[in-house]
């Protein structure tokens, strides 16, 4: 309940509002409200309380939560319902199950620590406490599987575009899922889904961003291959900032993409920013191994390789 009353002083911040006026609108007695204002000072909120004049939230701690996270959203389906989780095995499997109940498109699970946060194949996604970005997305689009990487895609321009619009930071996409900054991976995405031969039933975008990693935060294999948006800027970012930012691109992306099914347009966004075309690489699959050079990427999302033959 402390969340309501956190609502109004986060519409009304670095204003004073009087425990009377929290108490009227909310239809609650001022004792209520106060308790909610001590909660919300233990939640690590700056608020100022006057006699007479009320309450003022001054600061806003980089927590992830989802009245935090809705503030000054503005999107339509995507955070329209968001799970703020303290410490979870993995948001993706959360939303998984949540999505087989039956939660809507656009739903949000995110945490601030993840146990047992998973990469793709079974690799394991390093998810500190309090320092990154770890959220899952159900999407529920009316598009067969073969286009599922599409989404894939969607997500790596959304964090790209957000990353440079909070830090002025240029990251690059490597294909299909790596975002990059220099030759350093920032964020990894895992989308799984869940359908038959023709439609998707639902899609679980995973999405972890190192926001405020520091270097000791990363595992000796990783230091020199992984970073964080602090270690690059050199300064913490909000991370309620960037997850808005994302959300916003990823909404923007996907709408268009549902209301016209034209692909280019993500293909080409994602061609520009890669840090993959151009390069030499090695196809590994079950029963084979082979190498060329990267040279587009198909309309469906795939990779297209020169091989050396
Ligand atoms: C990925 O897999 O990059 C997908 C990562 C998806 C993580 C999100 S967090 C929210 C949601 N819930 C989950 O449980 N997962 C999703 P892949 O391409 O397989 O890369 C995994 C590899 O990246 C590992 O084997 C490590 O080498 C490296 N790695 C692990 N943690 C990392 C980190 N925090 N930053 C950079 N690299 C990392």
């Amino acid at each position: 309940m402390w969340r309501k009353t956190l609502e109004v002083l986060m519409d009304n911040m670095g204003e004073f509002v009087s425990g009377e006026d929290i108490s009227d609108q909310l239809g609650m007695t001022r004792a209520a409200i106060w308790k909610h204002v001590d909660q919300i000072k233990k939640e690590g909120y700056l608020v100022e309380s006057v006699s007479r004049r009320g309450y003022r939230l001054v600061e806003i701690p980089d927590k992830i939560d989802e009245v935090i996270i809705r503030w000054g959203l503005d999107t339509k389906v995507l955070g329209s319902h968001i799970v703020s989780l303290n410490s979870i095995e993995s948001t993706n499997m959360v939303a998984k199950e949540m999505a087989i109940e039956g939660s809507k498109e656009g739903t949000v699970i995110i945490a601030d620590e993840q146990t047992g946060g998973k990469g793709r194949m079974g690799r394991e996604w390093i998810s500190p406490s309090e320092k990154g970005i770890w959220m899952s997305i159900i999407l529920r689009p009316s598009i067969a599987p073969a286009k599922a990487p599409l989404i894939t895609s969607m997500a790596a321009i959304a964090v790209a575009r957000a990353i440079e619009g909070v830090t002025g930071l240029r990251p690059s996409i490597k294909w299909p899922n790596d975002i990059l900054i220099g030759d350093k991976k920032v964020c990894g995405i895992l989308t799984e889904m869940q359908g038959d031969m023709d439609i998707i039933q639902f899609v679980v975008v995973g999405i972890g961003i190192n926001a405020n990693l520091d270097l000791k935060d990363f595992p000796k294999e990783l230091k020199d291959r992984a970073t964080s948006l602090k270690l690059e800027c050199g300064e913490s970012v909000i991370r309620a900032d960037v997850i808005r930012e994302v959300l916003r691109e990823f909404e923007d992306l996907y709408s268009k993409y549902m209301e016209n099914r034209d692909s280019q347009s993500i293909i080409s966004a994602i061609s520009k920013n890669s840090a993959t075309i151009g390069k030499k690489v090695r196809v590994v699959g079950v029963n084979m191994d082979l190498e060329g050079v990267a040279v587009a990427i198909a309309e469906d999302g795939a990779l297209m390789v020169m091989l050396d033959d």
